[in-house]
C-alpha cells in the first residue's frame, strides 16, 4: 500500500484581504462614464482592472432592441452582478457620435435611481448604493434621427468596506440606431469597411449591433487597439440566420484566430497575451447561401486570460480549479466547484507523460468531489489533470 502526499499544490490559495472599499453610498458623481473625454469609476475605485472580475454588466433597451425610434420613449435596463462583491452602483450618459448629449433620461424608479445634470449632459445612476443591482429607467429619443446614439455605462461592484479599494469596475458602450428593417446593409453604421484599408475602429469594449453582411459579397473590416495592460481580448460574433465567420489579424497582418458562427449561433474568439498595436477583425459570409444577415459583435478586454466558453462570456477559469487532499494512505480526493454542468476528464499522469488513471465524468453545477485510488501506483511524481471545455488545470503530487 502506497501512501500519497500532496507535495505542491499548483495553486496556493492566497487569501487576499481587501482592506477597504465601498462605492458612493449616496449617489454617483457626474462625469465618470467613459463618454467622450470622461474617465470611468476606475480612476478612483481601485481593485481589479476594469472588466476583469467575475461580474457581468448587462444592458438592454426595450428588452433587447438594437434600434431607437425618434420621439419615442424607450425603457432601459442595466444590471450588474459579481459573485465576489456585495454592493453595486452605476453611472450612465447618452451621447451622439459627436459626443453631444442626445435625448432625455427619465427617472421612473425614485427609490433606486438618481438623475443629475452637468456640463450639458444628463447622468442616470444608482441611488443609495446597496445590494440592489437591476436598475430601470426611460430614455426619450430625440425627435429626429440623429444617427447612432451611444449609452456609456461605468458600473462598480464593491466590497462594502468603506473605501475605494477592492472594487471592480465594469464599463460598456451600447450603440443604437434608427431601424431600417428590410436591408441589413442600409443600417450598417460602419460601412464602407470592405477593405482592410477602410477598417472601422471599434472601441475596445462594448456591444455593436448595427452591422450587417449584404448578399453582394460584403466584407466588414474593423480595427481595435491593444495596449500592454489588458492584452487579453474576447470577441463574440452572434449571427442569427446564416453562417458568418470572424478572423482576427495581428498588427503584422498574421491570422491569429478564426471562428465561424454557424446559423443561429455564435463564435467566440479568445485571444490572450496579444501584442500591442492595431489588430484587425474581418467578418464575412462563409456559407453557400447568398443572403443578407445582421450580426452583433461583442468585444471585451481584461488582464486575466480568457478561457474559451461554449456558452457565454464569463470567467470560467475557476471551472477547473481544484483542490486535492489525501484522506487515507491510498486515495486522493479532488474537489472543485462547477459554475455550469459540464463533461470532465480527470487524469493522473506520470513523469513520462503516460496517463495511468482516467475518469470521464458528467457533472452538474455545484460542489463536486471525486476520488482516485493510488494504492497500486509506483512511487514517484505524478500530475493530476482536470479538463473540461472551459479549460484545464494541473497539480503535481508525489506517491511514496
Ligand atoms: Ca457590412
Ligand atoms: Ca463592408
Amino acid at each position: 500500500m502506497r501512501k500519497s502526499y500532496l507535495v505542491t499544490l499548483g495553486t496556493i490559495l492566497v487569501a487576499i484581504l481587501f482592506v477597504a472599499a465601498t462605492l458612493r453610498s449616496g449617489n454617483p458623481p457626474t462625469g465618470w462614464t467613459g463618454a467622450g473625454t470622461e474617465s470611468t469609476c476606475n480612476l478612483c475605485h481601485s481593485g481589479a482592472s476594469p472588466n476583469s472580475g467575475l461580474g457581468v454588466l448587462t444592458f438592454s433597451m426595450d428588452g433587447g432592441t438594437a434600434n431607437y425610434t425618434p420621439g419615442n420613449t424607450h425603457t432601459v435596463n442595466v444590471s450588474l452582478t459579481d459573485p465576489t462583491q456585495t454592493r453595486f452602483g452605476f453611472s450612465l450618459t447618452v451621447l451622439d457620435s459627436n459626443d453631444n448629449a442626445v435625448g432625455t433620461l427619465i427617472r421612473t424608479d425614485m427609490t433606486n435611481t438618481s438623475l443629475a445634470s452637468s456640463n450639458g449632459r444628463q447622468y442616470m445612476g444608482h441611488r443609495n448604493a446597496g445590494s440592489f443591482n437591476t436598475w430601470q429607467f426611460d430614455w426619450q429619443a430625440p425627435a429626429t434621427d440623429v444617427g447612432p446614439v451611444h449609452f456609456y455605462v461605468s458600473s462598480n461592484a464593491a466590497d462594502f468596506n468603506f473605501g475605494t479599494s477592492g472594487d471592480t469596475i465594469y464599463n460598456g458602450i451600447y450603440t443604437f440606431t434608427t431601424p431600417v428593417a428590410s436591408e441589413p446593409c442600409s443600417r450598417d453604421i460602419f460601412e464602407p469597411n470592405d477593405t482592410i484599408a477602410e477598417a472601422a475602429a471599434l472601441p475596445i469594449i462594448g456591444i455593436f449591433e448595427s452591422a450587417g453582411i449584404c448578399d453582394d459579397g460584403d466584407i466588414d473590416w474593423y480595427t481595435f487597439n491593444v495596449a500592454s495592460a489588458q492584452n487579453n481580448i474576447l470577441l463574440r460574433l452572434v449571427a442569427p440566420d446564416i453562417d458568418l465567420s470572424a478572423e482576427v489579424y495581428s498588427p503584422q497582418n498574421m491570422l491569429i484566430q478564426s471562428q465561424t458562427a454557424v446559423a443561429n449561433g455564435e463564435a467566440i474568439l479568445d485571444m490572450n497575451n496579444l501584442a500591442t498595436g492595431t489588430h484587425y477583425i474581418k467578418i464575412y459570409n462563409s456559407s453557400d447561401a447568398s443572403s443578407s444577415e445582421n450580426y452583433k459583435l461583442f468585444i471585451q478586454r481584461r488582464n486575466t486570460p480568457f478561457i474559451r466558453s461554449a456558452t457565454s462570456i464569463k470567467d470560467l477559469t475557476s471551472e477547473t480549479s481544484f483542490t486535492v487532499y489525501s484522506p487515507s494512505s491510498d486515495q486522493l480526493r479532488i474537489k472543485w466547484n462547477a459554475q455550469e454542468a459540464s463533461s470532465y476528464t480527470l487524469s493522473l499522469i506520470d513523469v513520462k507523460g503516460q496517463t495511468v488513471l482516467t475518469q470521464h465524468l458528467r457533472e452538474g453545477k455545484g460542489s463536486i468531489e471525486k476520488q482516485l485510488f493510488t494504492g497500486q501506483l509506483k512511487a514517484g511524481v505524478y500530475w493530476i489533470q482536470l479538463e473540461s471545455i472551459f479549460g484545464r488545470n494541473v497539480k503535481k503530487i508525489a506517491v511514496f
